[in-house]
């Protein structure tokens, strides 16, 4: 018989969609979006569309393996969850021992955004005492930007921005990574709204925008900085309402004469004409929105960028309207569940070192006996294929001291790797919940579905994994429902004081909408907006440059529309539309190379050469260039990745990633 569940989806995107899932004898057969999402009303992307196609792949990992090649291999035997569980802890017991818990890390990466099955990985290693993980991939200089200027909350639900009347998407690749917002800005410009939109690489977005600009990497700070310039000097910046809103207005406003559109035309390629024009343009609108993405911020000025253009968003007091503010940070007013009964900060009792995620193929590589790591858990997370560094991570997971243990559902780069690996249910498989990045709504999804074989949730796994270590703590013998119901029954703010219905709709698996952020009143000391922030090394915002490498052209990471990092890599159908690793290029660069649409091309640093077919792209501002997508070994054809030429280095603020911060020389094959 069949029967039609609630789900939410798990992966790392803005949006958390609802969907729909059939299922004939506990098996899926077919998902569709959730016409009554209360935020995003039934629509799902392409890549989730056939989400049964990931689920029942006959690819999956079944039974726990054990490795019989060398490492890199992928050479292993089926073997029982008792003899890897014994002979994982075993392991880890002599290790412990030998070399103590800074030997260790365990890693609980992006794979699902899943509360329970996320944070009970991190709930082990806090009891084992690992090293901290410092997990600022995506967006950590953003994040710190978000906390530095508005501590953290008060960003704008994308369902507010039906009440803006003005948009500018700020290095976002909307197309690919919110479609939600997507939807509802087409809607909104058929009312005549215009939509702006400032980036580097537009192949995507730009078709669903009135209006493209394209600016030099990494300049943001310097364009804001000048139309922050043009908006003062013309008297339109609202000072009253920024006495009272922001703390450190006046002080920072002296500073902006020097900003004139011309000191920024050097910086960010723009005509001062057009400089001008967008910061009047953008002044004259009543509830402008910002809309910021993360590429500005994957630099090392990422952290100012972002700082930069959240405070031109609020300069013209547009947050005092409905839909007027940023997009970009946490929307909502408060955090509904104590997600610390899951990953239980109290169960550490040893603090020592912390691994930084964008550093891990530096730690990996380390053989200094002195700080070597020698285990490794990864659940969730593909580091040969999404880290920087790949030549460094591949000599690192290739010791034969290091003791690594992969938990998947499909076969990775990084499982080849791995000395066991155990095999990962999906997320209709196992019982969670989700709140999404840029919206305001939580959502639960029960277990609807038997897994293949063998196949244990990150929950399970990890629970069993304790109990061989000999844990004894209560945590690690109950269920992940049973978590669920107790952080149920203690709500917090906001779902304590919503009417009781949203609980039990979270109890049954659905998604329930929450209330928007205050956008006037923020959790920092004084409560108000800061520009100034004394706590930061450069506490007056101003114009800061990226890395300075001896390469001509910056080599941009852009989300694929067709991949979310790694995860969809299991999808054929997906992954062949896709096709071959791409790079984009700028008619000018290409042909001051010789390069055209089609040839087979090199781009080179000092840490590789890695082979592309060009695109050459109008689409794409000069002096830089654009690896859509994250792939494997397997679809790209090759060794080495895009991560291979990306380094291992931080943005300014927040021990972000700096990933667009890289640059590189292409020429012909
Ligand atoms: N389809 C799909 N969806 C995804 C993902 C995916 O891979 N595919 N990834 C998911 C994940 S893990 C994350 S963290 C989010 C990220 O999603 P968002 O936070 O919404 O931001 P992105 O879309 O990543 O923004 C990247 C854009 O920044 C541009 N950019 C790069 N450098 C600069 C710069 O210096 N200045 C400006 N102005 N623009 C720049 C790039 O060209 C690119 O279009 O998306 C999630 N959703
Ligand atoms: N070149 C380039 N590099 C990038 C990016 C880019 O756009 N370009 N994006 C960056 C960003 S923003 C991010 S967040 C990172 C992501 O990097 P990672 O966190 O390493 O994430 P993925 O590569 O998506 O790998 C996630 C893995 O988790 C597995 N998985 C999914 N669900 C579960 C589960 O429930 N349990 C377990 N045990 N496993 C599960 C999936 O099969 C998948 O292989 O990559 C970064 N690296
Ligand atoms: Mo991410």
């Amino acid at each position: 018989m069949s029967n039609w569940m609630k789900a939410v989806c798990p992966y790392d995107c803005p949006g958390t969609c609802g969907f729909l899932v059939e299922t004939e004898n506990q098996k899926v057969v077919s998902v569709k979006g959730d016409p009554d999402h209360p935020m995003h009303h039934g629509l799902i992307c392409e890549k989730m569309q056939n989400y049964e196609r990931a689920v029942n792949s006959p690819e999956r990992i079944t039974r726990p393996l054990k490795r019989v090649g060398k490492k890199g291999e992928g050479k292993f035997e089926a073997i029982s969850w008792d003899q890897a569980l014994t002979e994982i802890t075993d392991q880890w017991k002599k290790i412990l021992k030998e070399d103590g818990p800074d030997a260790m890390i365990g890693l609980s990466s992006s794979g699902t955004q899943g509360w329970l099955q996320k944070s009970i990985v991190d709930c082990l290693f806090n009891k084992i005492g690992a090293r901290e993980m410092v997990m600022t991939l995506c967006n950590g200089a953003k994040d710190a930007a978000i906390d530095s200027v508005m501590g953290g909350k008060g960003s704008l639900c994308g369902s507010e921005l039906k009440d803006s009347d003005y948009y500018i998407v700020w290095g976002c690749n909307m197309r690919a990574t919110n479609l939600h917002m997507l939807s509802l800005l087409t809607n909104e410009r058929k009312k005549g709204k215009k939509v702006l939109l400032i980036e580097v690489c537009a192949v995507d977005t730009g078709k669903y925008c009135d209006e493209v600009i394209l600016i030099k990497p990494g300049s943001d700070g310097a364009l804001a900085l000048a139309m922050m310039q043009v908006i003062a000097e013309a008297g339109l910046a609202a000072d009253d309402f920024m006495k009272d809103f922001a703390s450190g207005w006046e002080e920072f406003k002296a500073t902006l004469p020097q900003y004139t559109p011309e000191w920024a035309e050097k910086i960010t390629g723009l005509p001062a004409e057009t400089i001008r024009r967008i910061a009047l343009e953008f002044a004259a609108a009543k509830a402008p929105a910002v809309i910021g993405g993360t590429g500005a911020c994957r630099r090392k000025n990422g952290g100012m960028n972002i700082r930069l253009t959240i405070i031109l968003s609020a300069i013209t007091g547009a947050w005092a309207q409905p839909g007027g503010g940023y997009v970009g940070g946490n929307p909502r007013s408060g955090s509904c569940l104590d997600r610390s009964m899951i990953f239980r900060p109290d169960f550490r009792t040893y603090h020592g070192k912390k691994a930084n995620i964008n550093l891990l193929s530096t730690i990996l590589a380390d053989t200094d006996p002195a700080s070597k790591v020698k285990a490794f858990y990864v659940s969730g997370g593909n580091p040969v294929n999404a880290i920087h560094n790949q030549k460094a991570m591949e000599a690192g997971l290739s010791r034969e001291d290091l003791f690594t243990v992969v938990h998947e559902q499909i076969h990775t780069d990084t499982t080849k790797y791995a000395d066991y690996v155990l095999p990962a249910t999906f997320s209709v498989e196992h019982t969670d919940v989700y709140t999404p990045a840029s919206y305001c709504h939580i959502g639960t999804g029960m277990k609807i579905a038997d897994a293949p074989g063998e196949c244990k949730s990150n929950w399970d796994t990890i629970c069993l994994l304790a109990k061989y270590m000999g844990f004894e703590d209560e945590q690690f013998t109950i269920t992940a429902e049973e978590m669920l119901n107790r952080m149920l029954d203690k709500p917090l703010s906001p779902l304590c004081d919503m009417d009781p219905s949203a609980v039990a709709t979270l109890r049954e698996g659905g998604s329930v909408a929450l209330p928007y952020s205050d956008h006037l009143h923020f959790p920092t000391p004084d409560g108000r907006f800061r520009i100034i922030d004394e706590t930061l090394d450069e506490p007056v915002p101003r114009y800061l440059p990226d890395f300075d490498d001896p390469y001509p052209l910056s080599l941009t990471a852009i989300p694929g529309t067709l991949s979310l990092n790694g995860v969809f890599a299991g999808r054929h159908d997906l992954m062949e539309r896709r096709g071959a690793m791409i790079l984009y290029m700028n008619p000018a660069d290409a042909a001051k190379r010789g390069i055209s649409s089609g040839d087979q091309i090199l781009a080179k640093n000092d840490l590789a050469e890695v082979a592309f077919t060009a695109e050459v792209t109008e689409q794409i501002v000069a002096g830089c260039v654009g690896a859509p997508g994250v792939y494997n070994k397997q679809d790209a054809g090759q060794e080495l990745l895009v991560n291979a030429l990306t380094h291992s280095r931080l943005s300014d603020i927040g021990e972000g990633t700096a990933m667009n911060g890289n640059y590189v020389e292409v020429v012909k094959a």
